[in-house]
């Protein structure tokens, strides 16, 4: 007998939040729709939301543990595979040291409940130094800068999209990715909403997005120059009196040294380098300090490049010059009501820089965390450290990580790996032994990470839709056995972390949520401030299944702000320092031509070895490397081509449709061409997450959609040096016919 019902919840797919309405008979899913009455999402959703189904039913997701053998994947027995696992990490930790087991975490382990609240402690049950994760192939930037400026590596500011009156985006596409470091489910409809109150969008990049059509204006930059064009806006600001920042100055510090640096980097200093001209660069800055309130905001394009942490540090400069951060319309923090910059303040992770050196290259650790370009020759490079044994929990490196196909090569050889996945596909076929867990709408839901960055405070619990399959095991309930079983299985050590909260040790995710709201700024005890009279509780989240708003953004930054002396760092060391490396690579009033320095060389050469430059994107029917086993989100025309621009095509005789070879320092693809005026010249574009045509892995409508992974032509060489973080955009690239 079947039963139809209507279930709401929220999808944890990408950072969006939209609310789902599902409907349900057994285990039949009839529709999955936007839930209009989620007061945060108004109904929004995107072609990924229904790909739920897919990957519900999909035949190809692992649901049992499984062993790679000599003739094939065997499915085993969890308590087998525990033993195996437990035991092989121990077997390589006891002979060549704690350092030799390296740990990677991909990206939906921010968007999972389970894997955010369980993490942590198995993590620490590792002891290993050797701790990598997308992090660094993403927001490291950001972080690094808020903790340095704030004293908190998630003290993120938020762009209040829905009250601002000049927005400047730089290298974020939100239109495709539905915003990222900015949840705001239904974005191009807040988007529109600020050019209807009579506000300005502006963006900055070197394609035409569909971001940027919708734009008010937009320039195209050359990859990697954001640094300079933001301290020319910072320049013109200073030398017009622009600089503004209110009641800021009262708890700023560093404002003068900021406003020197700036000194060099005029707009005619910098125009030649970025390909935006000077006067131009001169009216967006005095068009952002008269704005009635702007903000200036950049992601995946600013971060993902060698100065990308200038690029962060520089925006959070200029939102505090014009008086725009902590301020309504400008960028802003949230008060989510798991309070999760709070709880981690109380156990200690606040951030931290440069504790630890990775031990090749030497490159620093940030937030305890070291830059996964670093990971393969870890596992490379013998000597005593080196990486033996490998465990990544929802990760797929091979396709997101700097020159994946080392990546491939080095997992290849490995003494031992595991794999906490879903799937068989390019990264965890290399695995012994796979762990799956429960996904998707058999799991609930409580979004950690996204509230802290919501464009409004809201709150919202989602019960688990469908029961797990006999057999099944959610991810908190494997990262908990397996870290009970490397602690020696005994009694929980309340010692290892003495002074420290060790909350999450015990407790079921749901017990977990309910205690921190309880103890939270909307609970009726909260650990900081007076209660609100919201009095949340679990109880009441599960009464209100379409989420509950909490008020728009307030100016809180004071109170929240964990400096040592409480006050924002506006000029901190290291950022200030690392100027000097963007002066080095783009010397200003030195006499020198302003065009850069490898692009004046290639043009010695035959337009067929000229070096263009690459840089990424994404599609709305992506989410990063693993959803392409969904017929749904793969069907249609080839989406997986390399953008150029008609004079690039035309020099090299390139015709559209064609397949082109594309060759970098580490490594070749071949793929069709797409000639578009929507690329800046000399600029050449392709989307990430593709390369499924690798053998041995088992998603089979991806397989039959494979693409080219980007990432077989990024370098892991090329860094943000300062922050670690990987620096995809502007690899240099020769094009040729095949
Ligand atoms: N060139 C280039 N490279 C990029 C980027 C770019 O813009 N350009 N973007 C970067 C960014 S921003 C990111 S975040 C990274 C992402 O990098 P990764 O996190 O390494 O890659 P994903 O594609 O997100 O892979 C997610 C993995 O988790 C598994 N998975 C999915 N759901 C679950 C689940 O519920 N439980 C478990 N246990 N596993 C699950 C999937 O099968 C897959 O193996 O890629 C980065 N790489
Ligand atoms: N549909 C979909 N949504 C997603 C994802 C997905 O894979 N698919 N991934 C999710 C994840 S993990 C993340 S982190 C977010 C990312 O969210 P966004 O940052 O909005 O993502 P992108 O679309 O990669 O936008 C980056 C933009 O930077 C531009 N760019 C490249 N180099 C430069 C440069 O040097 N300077 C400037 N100014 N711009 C540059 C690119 O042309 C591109 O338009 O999206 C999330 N949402
Ligand atoms: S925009 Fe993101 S959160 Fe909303 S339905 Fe699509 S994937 Fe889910
Ligand atoms: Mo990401």
């Amino acid at each position: 007998m079947s039963e139809s019902h209507t279930h709401y919840r929220t999808c944890n797919l990408c950072e969006a939040m939209c609310g789902l309405e599902i409907k349900v008979d057994g285990q039949h899913i009839l529709s999955i729709k936007g839930d209009k009455d989620d007061p945060f999402s108004r109904g929004h959703i995107c072609p990924k939301a229904t790909a739920l189904e897919d990957i519900y039913h999909d035949p190809d997701r692992l649901k049992y543990p499984v062993r790679r053998t000599a003739t094939g994947w065997e499915r085993i027995s969890w308590d087998e595979a525990f033993d195996e696992v437990v035991g092989n990490i121990q077997r390589i930790q006891g002979a060549h040291g704690r350092n030799a087991i390296g740990v990677y975490l991909g990206n939906p382990n921010v968007h999972n409940l389970g894997l955010i609240l369980y993490n942590a402690p198995f993590i620490r049950s590792l002891k290993t130094k050797n701790r990598f994760s997308a992090t660094s192939v993403d927001q490291l930037p950001s972080q690094y800068a808020a903790y340095l400026m704030f004293g908190h590596q998630l003290l993120f500011p938020v762009p209040d999209v829905d009250r601002t009156h000049y927005f400047l985006m730089l290298g974020a596409n939100p239109l495709a990715s539905n915003g990222s470091l900015m949840t705001a489910a239904g974005i191009e409809n807040r988007l529109k909403a600020l050019q209807k109150r009579g506000g300005k969008l502006v963006v900055i990049d070197p394609r035409r997005t569909e971001t940027a059509v919708l734009a008010n204006e937009h320039h195209f930059i050359r990859p990697g120059t954001d640094a300079l064009f933001l301290l020319a806006l910072i320049h013109t600001l200073v030398v017009e009196g622009l600089v503004k920042p209110g009641r800021l100055a009262e708890f700023t510090d560093g404002l003068e040294t900021v406003e020197q640096l700036a000194a060099d980097f005029t707009p005619e200093d910098v125009a030649g380098y970025t390909g935006i001209a000077a006067e131009e660069m001169r009216r967006m800055a005095r068009e952002l300090a008269a704005a009635e309130s702007g903000v200036v905001y950049g992601r995946i394009g600013v971060s993902t490049q060698k100065f990308g942490g200038l690029c962060q540090w520089l925006i959070n400069v200029l939102n505090v010059l014009t008086g725009n951060l902590d301020a309504p319309g400008g960028a802003m923090f949230t008060r989510p009501a798991v309070d999760v910059v709070g709880l981690t303040t109380l156990t200690g992770q606040t951030g931290s820089v440069g504790r630890a050196h990775s031990r090749v290259r030497g490159l620093p650790a940030v937030g305890g965390e070291f830059p996964a370009a670093a990971m393969a020759e870890e596992i490379l490079t013998p000597g005593e450290g080196q990486i033996r044994g490998m465990i990544t929990v929802a990760g797929n490196p091979v396709l997101s990580t700097p020159n994946g196909g080392q990546l491939d090569e080095a997992l290849a050889q490995l003494d031992f790996m595991v794999a906490i996945d879903i799937y068989i596909n390019e990264t965890t076929r290399h695995a012994n032994i796979i762990l799956p867990t429960t996904t998707g709408l058999e799991t609930e839901h409580y979004d950690l990470v996204f509230h802290l960055l919501a464009v409004r405070n809201t709150a919202k619990y989602s019960p688990a839709l469908f029961e797990p399959e006999e057999g099944m095991l959610h991810d908190w309930q494997v990262l908990g056995e397996l870290r009970r079983r490397l602690e020696g299985g005994g009694p929980i050590n309340r010692k290892t972390l003495p002074g420290k909260i060790e909350f999450q040790k015990r407790l079921p995710p749901h017990k977990l949520i309910d205690l921190a709201l309880r103890f939270g700024p909307y609970g009726a005890r909260p650990l900081n401030g007076k209660p609100t009279g919201h009095n949340l509780t679990l109880a009441k989240l599960k009464r209100a299944p379409h989420g509950i708003d909490l008020g728009p953004l307030e100016p809180i930054l004071r109170e929240r702000l964990l400096t040592p002396n409480r006050r924002i760092v506006l000029a901190p060391e290291p950022l200030v320092a690392d100027v000097a490396r963007l002066k080095e690579t783009y010397p200003t009033r030195s006499g020198r031509s302003v065009t850069e320095p490898g692009v004046a060389r290639s043009e010695d050469r035959p337009h067929s070895e000229r070096e263009l430059v690459l840089i990424g994107r994404r599609d709305l029917r992506t989410n990063n490397s693993w959803m392409h086993n969904a017929p749904r989100l793969v069907k249609g025309k080839e989406r997986c081509t390399l953008l150029m621009h008609p004079a690039d095509a035309a020099a090299r005789q390139l015709a559209p449709g064609q397949v082109v070879a594309v060759v970098s320092r580490v490594g070749q693809v071949r793929l069709p061409l797409e000639v578009t005026e929507a690329v800046m010249p000399g600029v050449v574009s392709m989307p990430h997450g593709w390369g499924h045509g690798r053998e041995a892995i088992q998603l089979s409508v991806a397989q039959a959609h494979p693409g080219v992974s980007i990432n077989d032509l990024t370098d892991e060489c090329e860094l943000d040096v300062l922050t670690g973080n990987a620096a995809f955009s502007g690899t240099a690239v020769v094009v040729t016919p095949c």
